[in-house]
């Protein structure tokens, strides 16, 4: 396939509420979406950097550096198709720009087969269990609302956020007044192994998973501290390709994979990481990055694979942003489920002049 042109969109889209983590507060999502053409078709692909180098080391200005500098001069004249890791092969990191180009292209060509993105990744569900992120906030009291609320919309299971001096007495205070609650943590890497106590304490209320309690680069820590609890541990941040879910396997470092398409380079890389787990008996479930409807239809379609047993971070439009740029919006079923679409590509319609209406700039890189 030849790729006629590709555009960049830095869209800056207000959260309905601030989301807070260990590493600080956001109050809009800014994010990259890459738009392929190719026959007079568009394919949308998205590059969810934040504006700073928190979770990951890439921001916007990096996505677009690499992608304009970099990724996009490789497809010109070329003759396109997935995976796009070996083309990309010469670029060592920055997964999140490798991913929202492969993104788009692999829309592109779903879209030319008529097939849906689910069935060209190897989906096998047709609907996908979901659950909710939940940030930090000021008071316990709060957060006990939003968990409130999160368990009447259907989602089938919570996650909040920790960090420390933000751990162990809210966990408490959510599991006194749900015991039952399928609940996880996600500290970000919050903690080192010297000071985890809180983190051992937090064994004791049967949570699904503690995620990615110590550094962002760490496999050996985590294995040490996995060996002192029951409860499993799960990666994130430190799981950057299929080769690095192999290794956390092998040494114990976590027994749970969240898998991320931004994190890991790409749809493929993240089929592969998902193969891997699965291979190893380890679950997975796809994590978000506060993604735009566009990123969120990918991630959709990624979780239709069958080692997708967890339910993931992918939640309905609603709850982060009070107008998405895909038609329909991402809804949640009362029973906690998203339905995986049955159009081809994407299977969302992009609402272009919603595009325009949150676009900072954009740029053609090809
Ligand atoms: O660690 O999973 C994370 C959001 C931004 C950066 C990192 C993370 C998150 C989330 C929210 O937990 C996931 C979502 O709802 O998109
Ligand atoms: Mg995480």
């Amino acid at each position: 396939m030849k790729i006629d042109r590709i555009e960049l969109l830095h869209l800056k889209l207000r959260l309905v509420r601030p989301f807070e983590t260990s590493f600080g507060r956001v109050e809009d999502k800014d994010t990259v979406i890459v738009r392929a053409e190719s026959g007079g078709v568009a394919g949308y692909g998205e590059a969810p950097a934040a504006a700073a180098p928190n979770y990951s080391y890439e921001t916007v200005q990096t996505v677009w550096h690499v992608l304009r500098d970099f990724l996009a001069p490789k497809l010109r004249d070329a003759d396109v198709r997935t995976p796009l890791e070996r083309l990309f092969a010469s670029v060592r990191g920055h997964p999140m720009a490798k991913a929202g180009l492969e993104m788009a292209v692999l829309d592109l060509e779903a879209q030319r087969a008529g097939r849906t993105l689910s069935e060209w990744l190897g989906g096998t569900r047709d609907e996908i269990p979901t659950g909710i992120s939940l940030g930090i906030e000021d008071r316990v009291e709060s957060l006990l609302e939003r968990v409130e609320e999160a368990a009447a919309r259907g989602y089938r299971r919570v996650k909040v956020k920790i960090k420390p001096g933000w751990d162990v007495d809210v966990v408490e205070a959510i599991r006194r007044r749900w015991p039952a609650l399928p609940l996880m943590v996600d500290a970000n890497g919050a903690y080192r192994l010297a000071d985890a106590g809180p983190v051992e304490r937090l064994d004791a209320f049967h949570l699904m998973m503690i995620e990615q309690p110590l550094d962002y680069q760490d496999l050996l820590d985590h294995a040490e501290l996995q060996k002192r609890l029951r409860t499993p541990l799960c990666l994130d941040e430190s799981i950057r390709s299929p080769d690095d879910g192999r290794r956390a396997l092998a040494v114990g470092a976590c027994r749970i994979v969240n898998i991320k398409q931004a994190r890991v380079g790409g749809p493929f890389q993240a089929k592969a990481l998902h193969d891997v787990c699965a291979a190893r008996n380890a679950p997975v479930w796809c994590g978000g990055l506060l993604e735009s409807g566009i990123g969120r239809a990918h991630n959709i379609a990624l979780a239709s694979l069958p080692n997708f047993s967890m339910p993931g971070d992918i939640s309905a439009s609603e709850r982060y942003f009070a107008e998405d740029v895909i038609d329909p919006p991402v809804t949640v079923s009362p029973a906690g489920f998203i339905q995986v679409p049955t159009r081809p590509g994407l299977g969302y319609t992009v609402l272009e002049s919603r595009l325009d209406k949150y676009c900072v700039r954009r740029e053609f890189i090809l």
